[in-house]
C-alpha cells in the first residue's frame, strides 16, 4: 500500500493539475471515502471551463477507439484531454491501451492525456455519483476537454453521457437492419452521431437513415427537449430563429483517424454554439440539479436509516401483519420519528 497522502495535500495537488493526485481523488470518490465530499467541495470552485462530450452507442461501435482518436486530435490543437470511460469492460483498463495507434496509458509520456475508468460495480445510482464527481475532479484539475464513454445500454450509463455539454451518439454499420440508436432509444440525447466503421459496407445507408430520421423527426428541437425541464424553463430555441443546432451526420473511421477530424470540429461548433446560445449554462443547469437531487437523496436516506433501528422497523412490520397498524400509519410514523 503507498503511504496515504493528506486529504489537503491531495486537494492541493489536483487544484495543480497533478496526475496522481487526480488519481487518487477519483478513486477516493469511487470508494466513497470519508474525505471524497470534502475534496469534490474544494475542487468544485475551479470547475465549469471544460468542455464535456460525452460518447455513448451501442456496445462494439467503436466508441473507445473514437474516444481515443479524437483524444489524439485535441492534443494536434495543444489541448489536454482527460478520458472517462464508464465501463467495465474498457480496453483502457486493460494498460495496453487500444492497439498502438494511441497508446493512451502512457501516451508515451504525455502529460495532456489522463484516462481513467470506472466500474459499474457501484451501480445505478452510485455509478451516476461517482461518474458525475470525477468529472467535476477532471475539471477542476484543469483539463480542456473531457470525453466521457458509456455504453448505450441501461438507463444509468446512458443519463451518464446524455448530461455532458455535447453527446455524441456512435453508430455502426453492419449490426443488422436497425439503426442501433434508436433501439437503445438515444436518438434524442445526440447532438452529433459519428457513423464508425464507415470502412465497412453499409455506412451511406447507414448515414441515409440516419438524416432521414433527423428530418423526420424534428432534428435540433429535439436537442432542446432532451436536456429536460429546465432547458424548457430556460425558453425554447426554435429552428426558425437561426440559433438551432443542426445535428450533423459524420462518417468516421476510428481504427485509421478517418473523419476524426471533423468530428472534432463539429465538436469545436457545438462547443461555440452552447456559448453563444445561452445553452452552456442550461446544460451546467440540468447537470447540478441533477447533482443536488442526488445527494439530497443520499443525505435524507441515511438519516432514514439512522432514525429507526432495524429492531424497530421489523416491530412496525409485526403490527402490520397483525393488522394493528395499516401501512400508511406506519408509514407516517416512521416519517415522524424522522423529522423529530
Ligand atoms: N473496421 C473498423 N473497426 C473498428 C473501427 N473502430 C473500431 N473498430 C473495432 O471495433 C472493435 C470494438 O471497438 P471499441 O472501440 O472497443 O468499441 P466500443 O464501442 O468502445 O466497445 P464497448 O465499450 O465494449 O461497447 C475493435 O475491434 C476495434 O478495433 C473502425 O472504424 N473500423
Ligand atoms: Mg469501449
Amino acid at each position: 500500500m503507498p503511504k496515504r497522502i493528506p486529504t489537503r495535500q491531495l486537494i492541493d495537488g489536483l487544484l495543480n493539475g497533478e496526475r496522481r493526485a487526480l488519481a487518487r481523488a477519483i478513486s477516493r470518490v469511487e470508494d466513497g471515502a470519508e474525505d471524497a465530499a470534502r475534496i469534490v467541495q474544494a475542487a468544485f470552485a475551479h470547475t465549469g471551463k471544460a468542455h464535456l462530450v460525452g460518447i455513448t452507442g451501442a456496445p462494439g461501435t467503436g466508441k473507445s477507439t473514437l474516444v481515443s482518436a479524437l483524444a489524439e486530435c485535441y492534443r494536434e490543437y495543444g489541448l489536454t484531454v482527460g478520458v472517462l470511460a464508464v465501463d467495465p469492460t474498457s480496453p483502457y483498463s486493460g494498460g495496453a491501451l487500444l492497439g498502438d495507434r494511441v497508446r493512451m496509458t502512457g501516451h508515451s509520456g504525455d502529460e495532456g492525456v489522463f484516462i481513467r475508468s470506472m466500474a459499474t460495480r457501484s451501480g445505478g445510482g452510485g455509478l451516476a455519483k461517482a461518474s458525475a464527481e470525477a468529472l467535476l475532479l477532471f475539471d477542476a484539475a484543469g483539463f480542456d476537454r473531457i470525453l466521457v464513454e458509456t455504453v448505450g445500454a441501461g438507463q444509468a450509463e446512458v443519463e451518464i453521457a446524455a448530461v455532458a455539454d455535447t453527446v455524441v451518439v456512435v453508430e455502426a454499420p453492419g449490426m443488422g437492419d436497425e439503426i442501433q440508436a434508436i433501439k437503445a432509444g438515444l436518438l434524442e440525447i445526440a447532438d452529433v452521431f459519428a457513423v464508425n466503421k464507415a470502412d465497412r459496407k453499409g455506412a451511406e445507408r447507414t448515414v441515409a437513415a440516419l438524416e432521414m430520421m433527423l428530418e423526420t423527426g424534428g432534428g435540433a428541437a429535439q436537442t432542446v427537449m432532451h436536456h429536460g425541464q429546465l432547458m424548457e424553463a430556460g425558453g425554447v430555441v426554435s429552428d426558425d430563429s437561426g440559433e438551432g443546432w443542426s445535428i450533423p451526420v459524420l462518417k468516421t473511421v476510428a481504427v485509421s483517424g478517418g473523419g476524426v477530424a471533423r468530428l472534432r470540429e463539429a465538436l469545436e461548433a457545438h462547443r461555440v454554439w452552447l456559448q453563444e446560445s445561452g445553452r452552456q449554462a442550461d446544460r451546467e443547469r440540468t447537470r447540478l440539479a441533477r447533482m443536488l437531487q442526488s445527494l439530497v437523496e443520499d443525505e435524507l436516506r441515511a438519516r432514514l436509516e439512522a432514525a429507526l433501528s432495524q429492531a424497530q422497523r421489523q416491530e412496525l412490520v409485526e403490527r402490520m401483519l397483525r393488522r394493528e397498524v395499516d401501512p400508511y400509519c406506519a408509514a407516517t410514523e416512521v416519517v415522524k420519528r424522522f423529522a423529530e
